[in-house]
């Protein structure tokens, strides 16, 4: 029986009055999942004005921190209970591994856990400012938070937006992508069964240009947060600056993974194709553009391929695949369309290239690790985002080289550098124009750390105590003493 989804409002799951639905699909197979309603305009603004009254309340912006830590808690405790169903949840509507959910799951819970703590540990600052002057510096929740998500990481990009901005004290509306609805549904039915006041945390599903441009206008929400792409993060801080509300973008990138003739080359190689091909390069910090010194470029590329080749990319619930699929059917094709371009550009394919077409593989999205060297720097495949497994591999001479090739990008995000010369890596990472970067590792990192980037990259940071910070407003009081 299809499974119509519904959305979360004021403490209650409803039908949407827009009798349209957008079809749920596993990527892996094209299997229907569930059908997904498309919330209306007048929904999304009844929304944004219950939110409102909730907050206004006090019923949850008024709580301690400690009573907010422990709804934050009975959260975190929820989702480990549900630990299975919400990576299988996410293997079959977003199409990366399990191991890859399970890992996502996990930062997840982890995620309400680390706020919960904060919160306990936050202290307001106080001091004399003048004689007779007391100053307290107090954070202060800012009223209504809009929390739009892409389709890449549907349950971590929710909760590293959800648990700051509950921490903070606000009510939120969560708009999951269209196409990847099913963890934040199971993550409601979860917040359902807390402590957290009815009408603090609503779900709206349905389309970014309805849903989502409504959140970024409405004069009924304080602050938007928003991870997709650049075109559409412009969009929206466009339609914020009506009521000039606080926006937080995490965009786009096109990372360099800069490889030194002096470093461990193995572990390079390694970490290059876990830095690329993680979530099969639907990672917005995807190690996209390989630069390797020109010295060790033979004996780097024979490795990096000999390996490459091994990558087993399969149906993300088969254990032995390393690989899943592509998120949809228009995601892939405008990845096909990226390595079309490629070819046309004069680049030169040693790797992949191509939908997979074996029995098995041909039902769902997929596309092979795709890897081209001899690009320059004008290339479309150099300087857009692709956002698939597709690497490019530049070669340089020197550090400087090196430096100016990682830079030579309107993107920030991420970048990574290798070399046993820690003083040198040190040195070049900090020249890096970006703000997730790595030396001899790829992609590790942890909650306390600020995510976010430079230049078109995006504005504010998640994560850590600067992702708190997003959701906050300060405040001094002077007291005559
Ligand atoms: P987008 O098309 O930008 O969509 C992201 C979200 O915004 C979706 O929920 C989408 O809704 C919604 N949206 C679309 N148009 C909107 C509008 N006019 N107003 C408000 N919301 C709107 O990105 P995507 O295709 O989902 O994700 C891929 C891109 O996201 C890549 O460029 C990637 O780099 C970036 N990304 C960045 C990061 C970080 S941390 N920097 C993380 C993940 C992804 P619907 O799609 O449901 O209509």
């Amino acid at each position: 029986m299809t499974k119509y989804l519904k959305l979360f409002i004021n403490g209650e799951w409803i039908h949407s009055a827009n009798p349209e639905t957008q079809d749920v699909i596993n990527p892996a197979n094209q299997g229907v999942i569930a059908k997904a309603p498309k919330a209306t305009k007048a929904e999304t603004e009844k929304t944004i004005h219950i939110a409102k009254s909730t907050f206004e309340s006090g019923v949850w912006s008024e709580r301690t921190p400690g009573e907010r830590a422990e709804v934050l808690l009975q959260i975190a405790n929820g989702i480990e209970a549900h630990l299975n169903e919400l990576t299988e949840l996410e293997v079959m509507n977003n199409g990366k591994t399990i191991r890859e959910a399970e890992a996502d799951v996990t930062d997840a819970l982890n995620t309400f856990r680390y706020y919960a703590s904060l919160l306990q540990n936050q202290t307001d600052e106080t001091f004399e400012a003048e004689k007779d002057l007391q100053t307290m510096i107090v954070k202060e929740p800012m009223g209504v938070a809009g929390l739009i998500v892409p389709w890449n990481f549907p349950i971590l990009m929710s909760v590293w937006k959800i648990a700051p901005a509950l921490a903070a004290g606000n009510s939120i509306i969560l708009k999951p992508a269209e196409i990847t609805p099913m963890t934040a549904v199971k993550l409601y039915e979860i917040i359902e069964q807390t402590d957290l006041p009815k009408g603090v945390a609503q779900l709206l599903l349905g389309t970014g240009s309805v849903v989502g441009q409504t959140i970024a206008e409405s004069e009924g929400v304080d602050v938007v947060s928003f991870t997709g792409s650049t075109q559409v993060g412009q969009r929206i801080m466009q339609a914020a600056a009506g009521n000039l509300k606080k926006v937080s973008l995490e965009l786009g990138g096109k990372s360099p993974n800069i490889i030194f003739n002096d470093a461990d080359i193995d572990l390079a190689v390694d970490y290059a194709l876990f830095g690329i091909f993680m979530g099969a390069g639907q990672v917005c910090t995807s190690g996209s553009r390989l630069l390797v010194q020109e010295d060790i470029y033979a004996s780097f590329i024979e490795k990096y391929l000999e390996k490459a080749k091994t990558i087993q990319v399969g149906p993300g619930n088969n254990v032995n695949s390393e690989m899943g699929a592509i998120v949809s059917e228009k995601h892939m094709n405008s990845i096909l369309d990226y390595i079309q371009v490629g070819k046309e550009e004069g680049a030169r394919l040693i790797l992949g290239g191509n939908r997979m077409e074996e029995v098995d593989l041909k039902k769902g999205f997929f596309i092979e690790p795709t890897v081209f060297t001899d690009v320059t720097s004008d290339m479309r495949i150099v300087r857009e985002e692709i956002f698939g497994p597709v690497v490019v591999i530049q070669t340089f001479k020197e550090e400087e080289d090196a430096i100016h090739l990682a830079n030579d990008t309107d993107y920030g995000l991420a970048g990574a550098v290798f070399s046993q010369d820690q003083a040198k890596a040190i040195r070049v990472i900090k020249k890096v124009r970006a703000g997730i970067t790595w030396v001899n590792n790829y992609h590790l990192s942890s909650v306390q750390s600020p995510w976010g980037g430079y230049k078109t990259s995006g504005i504010g940071r998640s994560l850590g105590k600067y992702g708190l910070d997003e959701y906050q407003e300060t405040k001094q009081i002077n007291i005559s003493m």
